[in-house]
């Protein structure tokens, strides 16, 4: 490798002195993985095997990067940006991996001199669905955009055995089924069994006296496991460097119980190791509504356990003086999963390297910075002392010790103020005695931010006002973002062609310059090229479905999408009301079938796998597309697709091809989305509420190129104090109650009435998300997406300007706004 450039950041003049970077070149590398990891002969080998020598000759071209990237890290000693996540939805990489090493065409021509097509070996890998949705993806775009940039980080988390459920459904209701995503193997991993990390777990604590006098704790565990290290390349996209997402995985200490083995009870042995592998078996497949599993807190700990021990023992200098850790390291903490590494970075200061305690608190305070996600109160997570205590008694007692000065400090800011102290505890003994993490995570880190501008301020209006009342500087906004690269110049390849085409290809590593896209919305030629992106990208949507679904989409359609998880809050109830409300128009004559615009409304949603409601929310989605895709009197105009297992993978054919970005959760509880940026790139017009990254998003294309409808936060916040009833919008609603009452009667479930009625009642008597109450607003705005359908020229000339001007959601802008208002970091080159 031409280790002698000197500035990594002319990718072709990097690539041009590479010998290896040619069809011949990539060839030679192919077959000697075929022959030497795989084990067989081109002849021989089947479509997996091409996987396997495709993806990792195609590593080759990354791994010198990847060695330089440390060797550069190490001599230039500035702050690493450790991201902590307990997710990331990677995706596919094969295709990211061509893009950064710039080998698509080479690979592609050299396979195909073999008779081998290269999309066909792509089918072959299956995605690490370590993530349930926008948490993970977004910890997934973020470490592409720091690789981009040249910020040393290293990516932190859990190789889970299983990810995320493979969703299947009989006879429309979801069934899960293992996600079996090693089975072939990875071929993107390197292990290194050999720096396995040592975690601990329960015990007890006990004092004693070191040889200056002073009383020390220590941990006495009862039980411990190995972290091993599965290291992912990261590439940046037209630079060097190659960052790296350190994956932890659960091994049993030692492989048998030789004690109990010697006894006899061989099967008691192994059952050991396998208690200990437990930790990192399986993602928990709850999304927003974390559920207080033991064996949860256990990976989270696992996973922040290994990764500091790794950072201090690892990436620093030996003899590194760790009063200065925070200037080598800042912790950013996604979300309260990985929060109890606040109390174990104490525990290594104070009771392993011998810190004072206020100096321990200084050093941890200047290494963390949090993250919340949310705005549902049941999504804070909250762990009972009980377990917490059991499972890991230093750190509860560091955690008790952290609420004692904290409780002081707002006592002495807020005297005589007792209940608001109770209120900021972050031990609370409601209903039983438990730490709540999002307070610990407030406490601890220098900066608290919120994943859009109106949940920012939500966040500190009402999920932490006590906090922000205290620490007004500490709370700050980073509108999330999408990585460029994946969503749209590998995943819409027609529509990246066609704006290099006139802006150049500067934009897929500076989105802003979209904006020069803005005078050709008026331009009637490129507006059909435009069009004809769309349609090839339809075309291809067809062609997937088919083959992945058996789902033969019509042409010709408006394409309505919702693609996200399955929660009462995102409502999803509520698009589904409006495609019964125009079935149901149809059968009565109130509208006449000609008069619909035709439309096929694609659903992408997986449910968690103990939530009833939201299954049972499937299974009724999935009713009424039986009957509406095959009732003849609506001769085609109007049909629901819905593809089970809805991943990164399909995401990447579907939202390209979308016409129309479904984001219509509930104002104020959305907190941000990202898939509505991902649509709005690749030229869907969003109809939505002005929730979480809708409100800006909307300010940025204009009104004009946006549909808006619904109560905004205020509204609905009013609406709910005054008392919702939900049952008399449907009695003063025509249109809503025949809807309602067409679900009832029993036509999507074979004349047998009542059979959605969990989903019916909850709606008529409690509505938590107010479906009902934006129902007659959404219905208006999808009015006026018809008519605007109904003008092509118009239609397009919309879409063209939402590409033009939502270059602002590049994951790129967020990471650097957090390098700027909360890492204080920056690249090296
Ligand atoms: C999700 N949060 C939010 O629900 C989304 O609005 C947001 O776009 C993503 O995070 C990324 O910021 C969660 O999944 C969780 F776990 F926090 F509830």
């Amino acid at each position: 490798m031409p280790v002698s450039v000197p500035n990594g950041n002319d990718p072709i003049a990097v690539i041009a002195d590479d010998p290896r970077h040619s069809v011949s070149g990539f060839t030679t590398e192919f077959i000697r993985e075929l022959h030497n990891r795989q084990g067989v002969s081109l002849r021989d080998a089947s479509l997996h095997d091409k996987f396997q020598a495709t993806a990792s000759a195609v590593r080759h071209y990354m791994v010198d990067e990847w060695l330089e990237t440390k060797d550069k890290n190490a001599a230039a000693k500035q702050k690493t940006v450790g991201y902590l996540s307990a997710e990331y939805l990677l995706g596919p990489q094969l295709d990211n991996a061509l893009l950064a090493t710039d080998l698509t065409e080479i690979v592609e021509e050299s396979l195909a001199q073999h008779g081998i097509d290269l999309a066909q070996v792509r089918e072959q890998e299956v995605e690490p669905g370590l993530g349930n949705g926008g948490l993970g993806r977004l910890a997934a775009c973020f470490i592409d955009s720091l690789a981009t940039m040249d910020v040393p980080c290293i990516g932190y988390g859990i190789r889970y055995e299983y990810g995320i459920f493979r969703q299947t459904f009989v006879d429309g209701h979801q069934v899960e089924e293992a996600d079996k995503w090693l089975a072939l193997e990875s071929p993107w991993e390197f292990v290194h069994p050999e720096n396995a990390v040592q975690v601990n777990f329960a015990g007890h604590t006990e004092t004693w006296t070191d040889e200056t006098g002073r009383e020390r704790t220590r941990w006495v565990p009862g039980w411990g496991v190995q972290g091993l290290p599965y290291n992912y390349l990261v590439p940046g996209y037209g630079t060097r460097r190659v960052n790296t997402l350190r994956l932890w995985g659960a091994r049993a200490n030692n492989q048998f119980d030789l004690k109990t083995f010697n006894q006899g009870d061989y099967v008691e042995a192994v059952r050991a190791q396998t208690f200990a592998e437990n930790i990192s078996k399986v993602l928990y497949p709850e999304d927003s509504t974390p559920q207080g599993k033991e064996l949860r807190l256990q990976q989270q700990y696992f996973f922040v356990a290994c990764s500091l021990r790794d950072f201090i023992e690892n990436e620093l200098e030996p003899g590194f003086d760790l009063h200065r850790l925070g200037e080598r390291i800042i912790f950013q903490l996604n979300d309260t999963h990985p929060v109890i590494a606040v109390p174990e970075l104490m525990r290594i200061l104070i009771d392993e390297k011998g810190f004072e305690w206020d100096e321990a608190w200084e050093v941890t305070k200047s290494c963390f910075a949090y993250t919340c996600h949310t705005l549902l109160p049941e999504a804070l997570e909250v762990w009972p002392t009980e377990l917490l205590g059991r499972l890991l008694p230093r750190h509860m007692q560091i955690i008790n010790l952290i609420n004692v000065s904290f409780m002081a400090e707002v006592r002495a800011t807020f005297p005589g103020d007792e209940e608001r102290a109770l209120r900021m505890s972050i031990v609370t003994e409601h209903p039983v005695q438990s730490v709540r993490m999002a307070h610990l995570a407030t406490v601890a880190g220098s900066k608290v931010n919120g994943v859009a501008a109106l949940h920012s301020q939500l966040l500190r209006d009402k999920v932490l006002p006590d906090f922000s009342a205290l620490w007004p500087e500490k709370f700050t906004n980073v509108t999330n973002g999408v990585t460029p690269r994946r969503f749209v110049r590998q995943s819409n390849p027609g529509l990246s062609a066609l704006v290099t085409s006139r802006i150049g290809g500067g934009w897929v590593k500076h989105l802003d310059q979209f904006d020069g896209l803005e005078p050709l919305a008026d331009d009637a030629g490129f507006r059909e090229e435009f069009r004809a992106v769309k349609a090839a990208n339809k075309e291809r949507l067809r062609e997937v479905l088919h083959k992945r679904d058996g789902i033969d989409l019509p042409e010709g359609h408006l394409l309505d999408v919702m693609v996200k998880r399955l929660h009462e809050y995102k409502r999803q109830t509520l698009k589904l009301l409006h495609v019964v409300s125009l079935y149901e128009q149809v059968l009565s004559g109130k509208r006449k079938v000609e008069d619909l615009t035709p439309r096929t409304v694609v659903f992408g949603a997986k449910a968690a796998p103990g939530y009833r409601l939201a299954k049972d929310i499937i299974h009724l989605i999935n009713s009424v597309a039986a009957v509406v895709n095959r009732d003849p009197r609506l001769e085609g105009r109007l049909g629901i697709a819905f593809p089970a297992n809805y991943n990164v993978t399909l995401a990447e054919k579907l939202i390209p091809a979308a016409d129309l970005s479904e984001q219509i959760s509930l104002a104020g509880m959305e907190a941000s989305g990202t898939g509505n940026m991902k649509f709005a790139l690749n030229g869907a017009l969003t109809i939505g509420t002005d929730d979480g990254a809708n409100v800006e998003i909307r300010g940025l294309v204009g009104d004009d190129n946006f549909f808006l409808f619904g109560m905004d936060e205020p509204a609905a916040a009013a609406l709910r104090e005054q008392g919702y009833r939900p049952r008399s919008i449907y009695e003063s609603d025509e249109t809503l109650r025949a809807t309602i009452d067409l679900i009832e009667s029993g036509i999507f479930s074979g004349g047998r009435g009542g059979a959605f009625g969990s989903v019916t009642s909850a709606l008529l008597d409690e509505d938590r998300f107010m479906a009902f109450a934006d129902f007659a607003s959404y219905l208006e705005a999808q009015e006026a997406v018809e008519a605007k359908y109904a003008d092509q020229e118009a239609w397009t000339r919309s879409a063209i300007l939402n590409v033009a001007r939502t270059g602002y959601f590049s994951s790129d802008r967020s990471m650097r706004d957090y390098l700027d208002r909360i890492w204080h970091a920056g690249p090296v080159v």
